[in-house]
Order: structure tokens, then sequence, then C-alpha cells
């Protein structure tokens, strides 16, 4: 990719009105413009993404502490022609938060408020940069809970959720933030504020303007607050975790806990026995069962009555036992033992991250072959001659491994590696996406675009779709500057 040079390059001038805007200390701005050496470690978090995969050389990072600032800030950027990437926790998994170029980075940080609480509706209003994990907490403490959790919830923000249109380990639960988010304010490019910040459940007058800042990735505005409907904190929470001797097994104890677990059922996880030995071997940690299977699941209940919902859960486990469904399995006994088992399926992309380089795809696939795609991915390293999964192995790739979220039908098929070569990506792109095209499914299931998926977009959305959402980004930032090169 080339700089796309009607962006125009910071100056000390520039610089000088950010200080008079925002004020002068490193809390609010760090300025490596008058001086790169100075900042250079200052800067670094903020042009490098968690996996370390993308990077970019902002000079500037901007913290604004309110929406007046923010929309000051980016009306000067549109009349200056000064690029800008919005970033809240950085955890974002497609390059999408860190700049390609020298974009301004408008960092979130400083708008983290939590700023009201309905307890009889549990509604929440908070600002973007809120962690999820706080704002978790705080609900926490008043008997709700926010209906998003994801492994990244120490660091990412509500904004950032918001703008990856986040999916997570309960959606099964508790939907998409389409349907919980009931307003959000944010600033256009030019300045406007979008003040739509309704807190009501139903509101059905005109366009929902808010559902174009769910998933738009930061190029049409910045997110400065939200309001999201939380709904009353489980009293009961349990997990079981079993082995299963294949995908079609999975799929049948999918199907028999829909059944059998049915309004308590919150979350439905599947990994394979690759995914887990990673994490074995990374972790030390001891295995949840004494047998090894080639799939696993783990299976959450959520419910109001702790001895109904583990009767439930026993219940439903002896059954898939005695079918021949499932081979082998545990109960969590107490809470130490539910966040073990959580581990195992939370800790995989830690896991991943820590053995070195990471091919991930998040996809979408029918759910009777959701695991296909891993098999086929596997044997078409393997006769590359490129795969060797043996501890001490040579070849460059050490493992192909699938899990995810089997109530959502997505798959995180991630291929890790020894060292870079660039054979890998050859045999793997574009060839998952072609494989993807055809069963109708999605390249990008929850991570969304961002720069590592910009390219594929046609895999998945038709050519007039994606002239419709260009229509969108024109109208609302028809000078371009944020977030550029990245999403259509
Ligand atoms: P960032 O990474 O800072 O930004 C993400 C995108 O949103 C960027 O394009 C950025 O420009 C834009 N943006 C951020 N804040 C704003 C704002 N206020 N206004 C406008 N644009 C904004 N994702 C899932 O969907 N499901 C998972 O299960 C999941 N698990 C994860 C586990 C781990 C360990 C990690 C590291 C990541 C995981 N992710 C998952 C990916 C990531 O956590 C999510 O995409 C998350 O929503 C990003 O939030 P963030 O605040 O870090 O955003
Ligand atoms: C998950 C995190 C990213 C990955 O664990 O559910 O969304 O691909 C993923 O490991
Ligand atoms: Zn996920």
């Amino acid at each position: 990719i080339k700089r796309d040079d009607r962006f125009a390059r910071l100056t000390p001038d520039h610089v000088a009105h950010f200080r008079s805007l925002l004020g002068d200390s490193n809390s609010v701005l760090i300025d490596g413009v008058t001086d790169a050496e100075a900042a250079a470690d200052d800067l670094e978090p903020f042009n490098s993404d968690w996996m370390r995969k993308y990077r970019g050389h902002t000079q500037l990072v901007l913290k604004p502490a309110s929406t007046a600032e923010v929309s000051q800030i980016l009306k000067y950027c549109n009349d200056n022609m000064l690029a800008v990437v919005p970033q809240g926790g950085n955890t974002g998994l497609v390059g999408g938060s860190v700049p390609v170029f020298d974009e301004i980075v408008l960092s979130m940080n400083r708008m983290s408020q939590i700023l009201e609480f309905d307890d009889v509706s549990g509604t929440l209003v908070a600002e973007a940069g809120c962690i999820l994990e706080v704002a978790d907490q705080y609900l926490a403490a008043r008997g709700y809970i926010f209906p998003l959790d994801l492994g990244a919830k120490g660091s990412c923000h509500i904004g950032g959720n918001l703008s990856t249109n986040a999916g997570g380990l309960r959606l099964l639960r508790y939907g998409s933030l389409h349907g919980t988010v009931l307003g959000i304010e944010a600033v256009l490019p030019d300045g406007t504020v979008v003040d739509d910040l309704s807190r009501l459940r139903k509101n059905n007058t005109g366009y929902d303007l808010k559902q174009l800042f769910i998933g738009a990735e930061g190029t049409i505005g910045v997110i400065t607050k939200v309001s999201i409907q939380c709904p009353q904190r489980p009293a009961a929470q349990n997990v079981a975790f079993f082995g299963l001797e294949s995908y079609e097994h999975a799929q049948r104890a999918f199907r028999e806990a829909k059944g059998q677990l049915s309004e308590i059922l919150s979350a439905f996880e599947l990994m394979d026995e690759g995914s887990q030995a990673l994490v074995h071997r990374v972790t030390g940690f001891k295995r949840p069962l004494e047998s090894t299977h080639p799939f696993y699941c783990l299976v959450e209940t959520s419910g109001s009555n702790a001895d109904h919902d583990s009767e439930k859960l026993s219940t439903f486990l002896e059954s898939v036992m005695d079918k021949g469904i499932v081979a082998d399995g545990t109960l969590a006994q107490d809470e130490t033992q539910l966040r073990a088992l959580w581990a195992w399926r939370e800790g995989i992309t830690e896991a991943l991250g820590h053995l070195g380089g990471v091919f991930k795809y998040d996809v979408s696939i029918p759910l009777a072959q959701m695991y296909q795609l891993v098999e086929d991915t596997r044997a078409r390293v393997a006769e590359a001659g490129l795969l060797d999964d043996s501890a001490d192995g040579t070849h460059p790739v050490r493992a192909v491994v699938g899990y995810g979220h089997m109530g959502d039908s997505n798959l995180h098929l991630n291929i890790s590696t020894r060292r870079f070569d660039p054979r890998v990506e050859k045999v793997l792109e574009p060839f998952v996406y072609e494989w993807i095209a055809k069963r109708q499914g999605s390249i990008s299931a929850e991570h969304g675009l961002g720069l590592a998926k910009k390219k594929y977009i046609g895999y998945s959305r038709s050519e007039g779709m994606v002239r419709l959402m260009k229509q969108i980004k024109g109208l609302y930032d028809p000078k371009g500057i944020m977030n550029p090169y990245k999403y259509i």
C-alpha cells in the first residue's frame, strides 16, 4: 500500500493547535513531531497491535477528555486533511486499530467514565473508553451483567466492542450488540455530534442510524458514548467440559444441550485436541480430563437457581454419556474449577500468540461443515510439506487448529508457525477464502475487516453491497480521513 498523499503531514503548527485545544502534558497528547526521539517509547504501544503483526508510525497521539474535544479535533483534522485512527483498547486482531503510515491516533483512554445506570431497566450509559471488565464489575455489584464477554475483557473498550461488533463467548445467550445497544453518541469527521444516546428499548421513529456505527471499525466517525440494555446477572453459573470422538458427536451434543438445557444454556464452545495441546504446552496446567479426545466442548449454564441448574446439567451430562455422544466429561464443582475450565478455552489465543506467528481465520460456516475447513487446511499444508506437528519439528507449520463459538457457527481456524515462510501464506490464501465463499460463509464472523481482511470482502459481499457501503462512507467521511486504507 502507498501512503495517500492527499493527507497532509503533521507540522509543529498542527501540534501547537492541539496543545492549545487539549493542554500540554503527556497525559493529553504524545508529540513525536517536535521530538521523535523523546516520544518514541511513549508512541510505541499506540503504533503496534496486540499480535505485534501490524505496525504504523504515528507521530502524534491525542487523548481527548470530552465529546467537545473529539469534535474540535476531528473538525480540525477534516479541515486540514489529517488522517485519524480511532483507538480503544488496541486488542483488535485485524490491524484496524493502529496506523498504516503516520495517521494521528485518537485514543479514547481518557473517556472511560460510567455515566448512568438505571437499576430497574438495567440500562447502562458509559463513555466509549470504558473498559469492558470495569463495566461488568460495576454491573455485577448491582446484580446485572454486561451482555458481551470475550477474552480481551481486561483491556478492550466498550466503544471498540461496538466498532468491531464483537461477538464473544455469550452471543448465544445475550445476542448481538445490534440488539442490545439502545443508543450511541458519536462524532463525524466534520465535527457533527450524532446525538442518538437513547435509553429507550423501543424507538421506531426513522432510520436506526446507530446501527451504522456498530461494526464500522472507526471509518465513519468516533463513538463517544454508549447506552446498552444489561440483563439480570445470573445467580447460578455452571460449566461442563467434555471429550468427544468426532465433530458429528459435537454437533449432536450441541443439539442435546439446546434441547435439554434450553433457557439456561449460556455458552457452547468447541475446541479440538490440537488447540488444547497447545494450551497445555504453554501453561503446563493439568488437563481437565484424564483421557484425550479429538474434540472437547465447554458448556455453560446461567440461571436463577443453582440446585435446579446443576441438576439439569448433570442429567444432561449423564444422558449424552449414556447415548455415547460424549466419551468423557467433568462438571465444575466450584467457582475456581469453573474458571479453570474456562481458561482452557479462553487461553488458546494467548497460547498461540506465545508460540510465535499465527495465521488467523475468524469465519462463519454452516454448522455441519464447520470443522471440515480445519481438516482440509491441515491436509493442504501437509501436502505442501510444510506441516510438522511433532514437538521438536522443523517444518514452518507446527499446528493447524480449530476452536470457536459453536452456537454462532463461528470457527477460529489458526495456523501456528515456527517461523515466517512465504510458502505458508501461498498455501492458505486464497484457498481458505474460496473454501468459505463456496459455502456462502463469511470470511470475518466477528473480528471485522481492518487491514487484514479488507481485500477479501468480495468473498462474502457482492459488488453491489460494497458500492452501497461506499456511498455511506462517502456521505459521512467525504474526505476519507477516518481510518484510511482499511475496511471497504
Ligand atoms: P481496538 O482494537 O482499539 O479498535 C478496534 C477497531 O475499532 C479499530 O478499527 C478502531 O479504529 C475502532 N475503534 C475503537 N474504538 C473506537 C471508537 N470509540 N469509535 C470509533 N472507532 C473505534 N473479538 C470478538 O469478536 N470475539 C472474541 O471472542 C474475541 N476474543 C479475543 C480474545 C483476545 C485474547 C484478544 C486479544 C482479542 C479478542 N477479540 C475478540 C478481538 C478484540 O478484542 C475485539 O475486536 C474488541 O472488540 C476490540 O476492542 P478494542 O477496544 O480493543 O478496540
Ligand atoms: C476467540 C479470539 C481470537 C482468536 O478466542 O473467541 O475471537 O482467533 C477469538 O484466537
Ligand atoms: Zn471468538
